[in-house]
């Protein structure tokens, strides 16, 4: 009998909104494998309402994840998510040494903006030590935002051509980063995903623009990426099958007029994620 896999999953809680630890543990666990969550805030519901009550969890991070060392627990992979101050960036660097080895997974989402636009809570000395943790993944997940403010790219339509894609995956590489994909790069009918594998080289994977942008998706995504790494999926499977299931949820959002804000109904198509 194999081991079953575990991860630990560092992100906020929002209660509402379907972002963040709410989606991972579902998501990860439909997998099959041990979804174990770090908060690092907790969130009535995320910033992308007008308001919202935040609770941040800088100060208890590390009391809780010692209780996790007495307990001598090990882990498969850790993804880390939205983190609120530069200060929480180091003490997940700090909970990557303690608790992965060579054969750890370490998959980022340095969750900082979404088109073209910063989340409430950004600044640059944030963006700059986001940046320095990437060193430590083997697979990162920015959105095109992301990954400009991250190698320092104006965001605009050029970035979306592939030469400029390359450019920015090779500064990121420089930064010490492994395997990347770029999400969520739209036009007008289409939503691509760029990837950006150093074992297999680059490639796109592109599907219809299923209906409105929409609050979590890159959560959603970046679970089902984490979940298939530890299970040994090759990244470019891993990103078609993420991306037809988002864009099969937003889909079936905007026909049920849920808003942008609330995020994606995966709730209805977990039986896809079921390994
Ligand atoms: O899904 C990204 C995200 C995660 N967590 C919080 C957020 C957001 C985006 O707005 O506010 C708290």
């Amino acid at each position: 009998m194999k081991k079953q896999k575990r991860i630990a999953v560092i992100n906020d809680f929002s209660g509402f909104g379907r972002c963040s630890l709410t989606v991972s543990l579902p998501v990860i666990s439909a997998a099959g494998i041990q979804c174990c969550a770090i908060p690092t805030a907790v969130l009535s519901n995320h910033t992308g309402y007008e308001d919202y009550f935040f609770d941040d969890y800088t100060d208890k991070m590390k009391y809780y994840y010692s209780k996790w060392e007495n307990l001598g627990l090990e882990f498969d992979g850790i993804y880390t998510g939205f983190l609120g101050s530069e200060r929480q960036v180091d003490i997940v660097e700090d909970f990557i040494k303690r608790f992965s080895d060579k054969h750890t997974k370490i998959i980022i989402d340095p969750v900082m903006g979404d088109d073209g636009r910063t989340y409430a809570t950004f600044t640059p000395g944030l963006c700059r030590r986001l940046g320095r943790l990437t060193r430590h993944s083997d697979i990162m997940t920015p959105n095109l935002t992301e990954a400009c403010i991250l190698t320092g790219m104006p965001f605009n339509d050029k970035q979306k051509e592939i030469s400029s894609l390359i450019n920015i995956c090779e500064k990121l590489i420089e930064s010490g980063a492994k395997n990347i994909v770029i999400t969520g790069i739209e036009d007008k009918n289409s939503i691509s995903n760029f990837i950006y594998d150093t074992q297999e080289g680059y490639c796109v994977y592109s599907s219809e623009k299923s209906g409105k942008t929409r609050a979590g998706t890159g959560d959603v995504f970046a679970s089902i990426i984490a979940a298939d790494s530890l299970r040994g999926i090759k990244l470019e499977d891993s990103v078609k099958r993420a991306a037809d299931f988002v864009s099969k949820a937003i889909k079936a959002s905007d026909e049920l007029n849920i808003p942008p804000q609330d995020g994606v109904c995966f709730e209805l198509f977990m039986r896809d994620l079921i390994v």
